[in-house]
């Protein structure tokens, strides 16, 4: 896990002592200037003068420091055991690299970038990826720059990046249910639920098979999978001391994953894929009664909420074979809407 580096943080710190120290000696000069002429008489002027100098100066010192201290933007990737979640995040960190977004740009560690590799060479070799081990945590970590919108004094200048390390925590899926604070599973298993409850944003899945019927059931019912991720969220609220009349302000994306299978059985070039899925998706979290209870509990809970349909490896055709290439369908998007809520990126 990676923490702001000392010589950026020692950067932000010399930039707004120096601003700061620019500041004081502007208002001594003015002060001498004031008392010392006959000027004394355009006091208010001054004091207008002085107070707009001070809140610019304050503006700019605190948009330095937030520009050269990067933040961790943490996000727990919670759901069922086959759900999808390690496809997710590989296609994601994939394609992130490539993303035509103007507004940031990423770069994954090393250590990520092997593992994401290791996973889409076994796909093309025909192997599906491996389950992820029980009572272990997998980090994928990247750098990425954000283009923020300039705050209000700011707006003449050009927007700056801002730098942030991004860290997803993929995780089994069979603790869900085991989610019990003080109790011993709770205990001994901290690292991952530690991880969920201190997390910037927390990403909740489940497949869209499950939530339809359609294709290959291999993970447990959708009202179960509905179940374990209410008891998540309420379990982060808890541990985080959110009232009921305080809401939670890490962003929740509910992503329903797998929705290739949804594209079957008429594959059509003139659609738009990802538009289309976004169109079933939003039906079936407004139609289907567990959906709209998960749906319900969190506009409840939490400040940002949102739904997303996406396919990690694209259409399939007829075929039950791993791809020799992935076509992503909308996998950025949840990500994309988190950074806007929650980051202000533009
Ligand atoms: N058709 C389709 N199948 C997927 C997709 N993502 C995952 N799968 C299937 O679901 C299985 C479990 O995925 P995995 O990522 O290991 O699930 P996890 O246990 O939640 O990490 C994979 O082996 C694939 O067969 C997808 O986008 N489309
Ligand atoms: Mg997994």
């Amino acid at each position: 896990m990676s923490r702001p580096s000392p010589q950026q943080t020692s950067r932000g710190a010399a930039i707004s002592a120096a601003v700061v120290a620019a500041g004081a000696l502007g208002a001594s000069v003015g002060v001498g200037l004031l008392f010392s002429s006959s000027l004394h008489k355009y006091w208010p002027i001054f004091v207008a003068v002085a107070g707009a100098l001070i809140s610019a100066v304050g503006a700019a010192t605190a948009r330095l420091v937030k520009i050269t201290i990067p933040h961790r933007i943490r996000v727990a990737i919670i759901g069922s055991p086959g759900v999808g979640k390690t496809m997710y995040v590989t296609s994601l960190f994939d394609r992130l690299q490539t993303v035509p977004e103007p507004s940031f740009r990423f770069s994954p560690s090393s250590e990520t970038l092997g593992r994401v590799f290791d996973a889409l060479n076994g796909l093309r070799r025909g192997e599906w990826i491996q389950r992820t081990a029980r009572d272990y945590l997998y980090l994928y970590s990247a750098k990425i720059s954000l283009m923020a919108p300039p705050q209000a004094l700011l707006r003449l200048f050009p927007g700056r990046p801002a730098e942030y390390e991004l860290e997803f925590a993929d995780a089994a899926g069979e603790q869900i249910g085991e989610m019990v604070p003080g109790s011993v599973q709770w205990q001994a298993k901290t690292s991952y639920f530690s991880y969920a409850t201190d997390s910037e944003a927390l990403f909740l899945v489940i497949d869209f098979p499950a939530a339809t019927g359609i294709g290959p059931q291999i993970t447990p019912p959708l009202s179960e999978q509905v179940n374990d991720l209410i008891f998540v969220l309420q379990t982060v609220c808890e541990a985080r001391d959110i009232g009921p009349s305080q809401l939670l302000e890490s962003p929740v994306a509910i992503i329903l994953t797998k929705c290739d299978i949804g594209l079957f059985p008429d594959p059509d070039p003139d659609r738009n894929d990802g538009e289309f899925i976004n169109h079933v998706t939003s039906q079936l979290f407004n139609d289907n009664e567990d959906l709209s209870r998960l749906m319900a509990v969190a506009r409840s809970r939490c400040r940002w909420v949102a739904s997303f349909g996406v396919s990690s490896l694209g259409p399939l055709g007829a075929s039950d074979k791993p791809p020799q290439r992935i076509s992503p369908i909308n996998v950025t998007q949840p990500l994309e809407w988190m950074l806007r809520v929650r980051y202000r990126m533009r």
